[in-house]
């Protein structure tokens, strides 16, 4: 089969096509990475070439777990507007060595260039992730969306107070981010530190917010981390205009017991410490 013909390979496509439609993707702004299965590999390997360089992960970085794993990842400097009409150009296949300190490029990116500068953030995610879901989590997705970057400097940089914020704008959210969403301090971007951070706070959200900058999700699909932060996005989307309009003022919302009924009736774990602290 042709690599373009996989349907991992076409979700990837799709996904990031409607990212871009989002607006999310100024630029060469935000990257995304899908851990494949074996039998999507053995689909296509095929067209797969084994000549390029072991490239470092990144210093004193290594996933141990994903020795001999493929992941479909975007290139740096590429931009989403260009996957759907250039996708070679645009992302690639990458395998992990049997160390897990290394990588190559195994398909894609036929222009000689390397996998997104948060290929840290991306595999210490994924490491955390699948590890906590036992396998079940294969997606990363970065994006620079506008309304959670606006509320990055207005309201206090915590997780509870942007997780309790979210919470309130529409029911769903409490049932999308049960666990809530992290809030990073300011970081440089595209080092190993901002991957490191990361990492260490997807072990318990699905989501980081990275103040000024934009957001990570990750989750099981393509679809199911895109939706995360649409869900998210469109949330703040609707708190900035209360703010707006009220200058904050809201004359209802969920309350702690509306959260614990939702739980209770969906059957959720949730970590209740933010029901009481904002
Ligand atoms: O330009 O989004 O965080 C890619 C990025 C870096
Ligand atoms: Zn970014």
């Amino acid at each position: 089969m042709k690599v373009l013909e996989s349907k991992a390979v076409r979700s990837f496509i799709k996904v990031a096509d409607m990212g871009w439609q989002m607006g999310w993707h100024e630029i060469n702004g935000g990257n995304m990475s899908y851990r494949m299965t074996s039998e999507e590999v053995k689909e296509i390997e095929e067209n797969f070439s084994h000549d390029g360089e072991w490239e470092d992960i990144g210093t004193s970085v290594s996933v141990p777990d994903f020795a001999g794993y493929y992941f479909i990842v975007t290139g740096s400097g590429k931009y989403f507007q260009n996957i759907k009409d250039y996708p070679s150009e645009s992302f690639c296949i990458i395998k992990i060595d049997k160390t897990g300190e290394k990588y190559r490029i195994v398909w894609g990116l036929t222009k000689g260039d390397r996998p997104t500068s948060e290929l840290t953030t991306h595999l210490l995610t994924h490491s955390v992730k699948s590890r906590a879901t036992g396998g079940k989590y294969r997606v990363v997705y970065h994006s620079h969306p506008k309304y959670t970057n606006i509320l990055t400097y207005i309201l206090p940089l915590k997780s509870e107070v942007f997780t309790r914020e979210l919470w309130e704008m529409m029911t769903e959210c409490f049932i999308v981010f049960p666990n809530g969403v992290g809030v990073l301090d300011w970081m440089v971007p595209c080092c190993a530190e901002i991957g490191i951070a990361t990492g260490k706070m997807m072990e318990c959200y699905d989501a980081v917010i990275w103040p000024h900058h934009g957001i990570v999700c990750s989750g099981e699909t393509l679809d199911m981390a895109f939706g995360v932060m649409h869900t998210i996005e469109k949330a703040a989307e609707m708190l900035v205009n209360v703010l707006q309009i009220t200058g904050g003022k809201k004359n209802h919302t969920i309350t702690p017991d509306n959260f614990k009924k939702i739980a209770q009736d969906f059957n959720l774990n949730f970590s209740d410490e933010f029901l009481y602290k904002k």
